[in-house]
């Protein structure tokens, strides 16, 4: 067992007790690493990034390298204006990007087979990073955390108006001379929003012009794609990991539109599902206990809109046939596709096998789906083209705390 499986696996406490029955070497060592996690103190040295704005709300986390995942953020939590720091996230990373291209060629697995992290991870320069500040992992800097404005959090009229900033990280994966760049971007009122931007350079060239575009620069033909982001979320609400709870949420409209009915629906066991944009479907984590100063539980919403990207993959792939899947908490499940199967199952829509998800450690995995048909203006480098969703807190504050 290595220290990576033991850390995962420290969030989990049935697990953790399981393995301490079989495991009976190093212990000492063990127990360390069991009992630092999840607070923040378990967090490496150098490895906590922490962001007070003048308002006082304020994010601070945990953030390491994989190999396979590159930047990996864990305990994060957020501290709105005036109000209690509770932890939103467990665990947060990219865990696989499934690439297929339009004229059938071999489907790539890149966080797998490649990796974000390793020497595929970018060396960042200080003006690739203007204003902020440089992590640096393994002798190498490839992280940036930078603040910025953001913009108004809200206007009402003249008299009532706020501008706010964010805490950007970022960094940057080159695999098979495409690059992405990972950010997240933490807003001063709880918004997390999560992006992936691929640039870098299209080399992939077909002899069908049905399967990609004419680059007319080049004299050929550059093979269109589609990526599959697979996100993996560990939402664990505030103190206690085991007790969130999922539920999905719909503003059904009456037949003739005139009015929407709101449906909530508790997820009670393990959930693959789509988007239906005509219902206005979307999901919240919450949890069973912590309440917001008006009596209401808090949560946060998942807003995964992107209708017009959004497809199936080939049909001989299960997983990418759902945008969500929502399962219980499992240290093994680590990668949406290709995940190692020593007594694991292989990919998410076998993760989802009827596991009780009320009230428990709950994982939420999110596929973002991107087309991209070349143009001359790609060539080259290729301008960069944004997938994004947000995370939203729903009733983290009774009120508006800025
Ligand atoms: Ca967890
Ligand atoms: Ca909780
Ligand atoms: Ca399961
Ligand atoms: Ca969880």
């Amino acid at each position: 067992m290595n220290s990576l499986n033991i850390k995962i696996q420290s969030t989990n406490k049935n697990i953790i007790k399981a393995s301490l029955a079989l495991v009976s070497i190093a212990v000492l060592s063990w127990t360390s690493v069991a009992q630092a996690r999840p607070n923040t103190s378990s967090c490496p040295a150098g490895n906590t990034i922490s962001k007070t704005f003048s308002s006082g709300a304020a994010w601070d986390m945990c953030w390491e390298v994989r190999d396979e995942e590159g930047v990996v953020l864990s305990d994060v939590h957020y501290k709105p204006r005036n109000k209690t720091r509770r932890r939103v996230l467990g665990e947060a990373s990219l865990s696989q990007i499934q690439t297929e291209y339009d004229d059938g060629s071999a489907t790539e697995f890149l966080v797998t087979q490649f990796g974000l992290g390793g020497s595929n991870l970018q060396t960042l320069t200080s003006s690739m990073c203007e204003g902020g500040q440089l992590r640096s992992n393994a002798g190498r800097d490839v992280l940036c955390e930078v603040t910025k404005a953001n913009g108004y959090i809200y206007r009402y009229r003249n008299s009532t108006r706020r501008q706010g900033s964010k805490l950007d990280l970022f960094s940057a994966s080159n695999i098979n001379a495409r690059e992405f760049i990972i950010k997240w971007s933490f807003l001063e009122n709880g918004t997390i929003e999560v992006a992936s931007g691929l640039t870098g350079q299209f080399n992939k060239t077909t002899s069908n012009a049905a399967n990609g575009w004419q680059v007319t620069a080049q004299n050929r033909i550059a093979t269109g794609f589609t990526d599959h982001y697979f996100w993996r979320m560990d939402f664990d609400i505030a103190n206690d990991n085991g007790n969130d709870i999922i539920e999905q949420i719909k503003s059904v409209p009456s037949s003739d539109r005139l009015t929407k009915t709101k449906q909530v629906q508790t997820i009670s066991s393990e959930l693959a599902a789509s988007f239906t944009p005509a219902d206005k479907k979307f999901w919240r984590v919450k949890d069973q206990s912590v309440t917001n100063a008006a009596n209401q539980a808090i949560s946060y919403e998942m807003v995964m809109l992107n209708y017009a990207q959004q497809s199936k993959g080939n049909s001989n792939s299960a997983w990418l046939k759902n945008d969500v899947y929502m399962t219980e908490y499992k240290a093994c499940e680590r990668f949406a596709v290709q995940n190692p199967t020593n007594n694991c199952a292989s990919n998410v829509s076998q993760f989802v096998n009827g596991d009780n998800i009320n009230a428990k450690d709950v994982v939420a995995w999110y596929r973002l789906v991107h087309h991209t048909l070349p143009r001359d203006e790609d060539f080259s480098p290729a301008a960069v083209q944004w997938s994004h969703f947000i995370l939203l807190p729903r009733d983290w504050t009774s009120t508006n705390s800025l």
